[in-house]
């Protein structure tokens, strides 16, 4: 196979993917720390371009300034000596215990105040490490009881939590874009803006929602039982699909993290189809949890099998796209004629109205006898990835 991936790929990871100790709400940790120069040289060696992480990932919470200065300085020259870029950063509101009831929409205001100048600080080191997204995942914002929040009003301080960090950004010039990651729900029982649409919805609300788009992840669509090649195809469509979170997920359940195409296997090549031709350019940025039963080897084969399977999908989808019987049975099912605009060029609504071949005189009978042939073209579909043709 010839798979193996290179910087332009841009493939990225989080540090705190490989450097999950694997502790869950029922056990230990089952893997020693990893230190984030070893995690920079070992992604480096495997072919990823860059790593993303918390603040409190590279710095843990509470150290002195000499201290994080010390780190900071030692991780920028693992970067430069392995050649790695940051093309991510984002900030820790979820670990420490002030921020049990959310940070940008704690009941408690102080609470919220500290969290944006987490961010503010984390923000002045992401913009000098050459970040261009800065990803807010609002996992601890939400409720478990309907009685603990006014939605109305934590949509008020999440949307002025926002909007002050993009102040901020415009403020410092720094050349950054804020990108919102849904979840429906954990840790917190609901979490606030929980898919796509509604963090689409709630962005175009935001006084300067030009600079904020969002951070679909597999698994967190998924969760909530939904389409993410269609969440994904709408942020794309809106123009805010500014970062990725690859992973795999298995149905409505817990956050499973797998790695990528090692959960809905079909849907992970529809999306990678729908990504490298729909017009995409940001980073393909796994956000994936190393299984709890592997030692650091195993961390280092799965960080290689999330790049693998991209890889993999990307050449089934070519071939896929490429086939001419797919074309044909793509003509078939009409997906040539759904890119033709239903009114004709300079028809108005009025000609429309007029039209008796539309209404009037239109066979809808025989125009419902029609078969689409989506099932040949699934099947299609289905053989190139399981590599049966071509
Ligand atoms: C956390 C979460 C992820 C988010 C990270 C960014 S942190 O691990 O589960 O989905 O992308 O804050
Ligand atoms: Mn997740
Ligand atoms: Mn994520």
């Amino acid at each position: 196979m010839t798979a193996r991936p290179t910087r332009q790929d841009r493939f990225s990871f989080g540090l705190w993917t490989v450097g999950w100790r694997a502790n869950d709400p029922f056990g230990d940790p089952t893997r020693e720390p990893l230190d984030a120069v070893e995690a920079v040289h070992r992604l480096a060696e495997l072919g990823a371009w860059g790593v993303t992480f918390h603040d409190d990932d590279l710095v843990p919470f509470g150290s002195a300034d000499t201290e994080r200065d010390r780190r900071i300085a030692r991780f920028r020259s693992a970067l430069e000596g392995a050649g790695m870029v940051v093309p991510m950063v984002t900030t820790n509101l979820f670990g420490h215990p002030v921020f049990k009831d959310g940070g940008l929409t704690s009941n408690d205001r102080s609470v919220r105040r500290f969290a944006l100048r987490k961010v503010m600080r984390n923000m002045d080191l992401a913009a000098e490490l050459g970040a261009r997204t800065y990803v807010l995942w609002g996992g601890r914002e939400g409720s478990e009881t309907d009685a603990a929040k006014d939605v109305l009003a934590a949509l008020d301080r999440y949307a002025e939590g926002i909007d002050t960090l993009a102040q901020y950004v415009l403020d410092q010039g720094y050349d950054l874009r804020l990108a919102l990651e849904p979840k429906p729900n954990e840790p917190r029982g609901d979490i606030l803006l929980p898919t796509i649409g509604h963090a689409l919805a709630f962005i175009a609300r935001l006084e300067h929602g030009e600079l904020v788009g969002v951070n679909p992840e597999v698994g967190h669509e998924q969760m909530a039982g939904l389409n993410f090649v269609h969440g994904v195809g709408q942020a794309l469509w809106t123009g805010k699909l500014f970062h990725i979170d690859l992973n795999g997920q298995r149905g409505p359940r817990y956050d499973q993290d797998m790695i990528f195409g090692h959960g809905d296997l079909l849907s992970a090549f529809f999306l990678v189809d729908l990504l490298e031709s729909g017009g995409y350019d940001g980073p393909r940025h796994f956000d994936y949890k190393p299984l709890r039963t592997e030692g650091i080897e195993g961390v280092w084969q799965s960080a290689a099998a999330n790049m693998r399977s991209y890889l993999l999908l990307r050449e089934r989808a070519a071939a896929f796209r490429a086939d001419p019987e797919v074309r044909e049975a793509k003509r078939d099912a009409g997906l040539d004629e759904l890119s033709r605009p239903t009114l004709a060029a300079g028809e108005s609504v009025a000609d429309l109205r007029t039209d008796r071949t539309a209404y009037e005189e239109f066979d809808a009978e025989a125009a419902a006898a029609r078969g689409y042939g989506f099932v040949t073209l699934s099947q299609l579909a289905l053989e190139h990835l399981i590599g049966a043709r071509g």
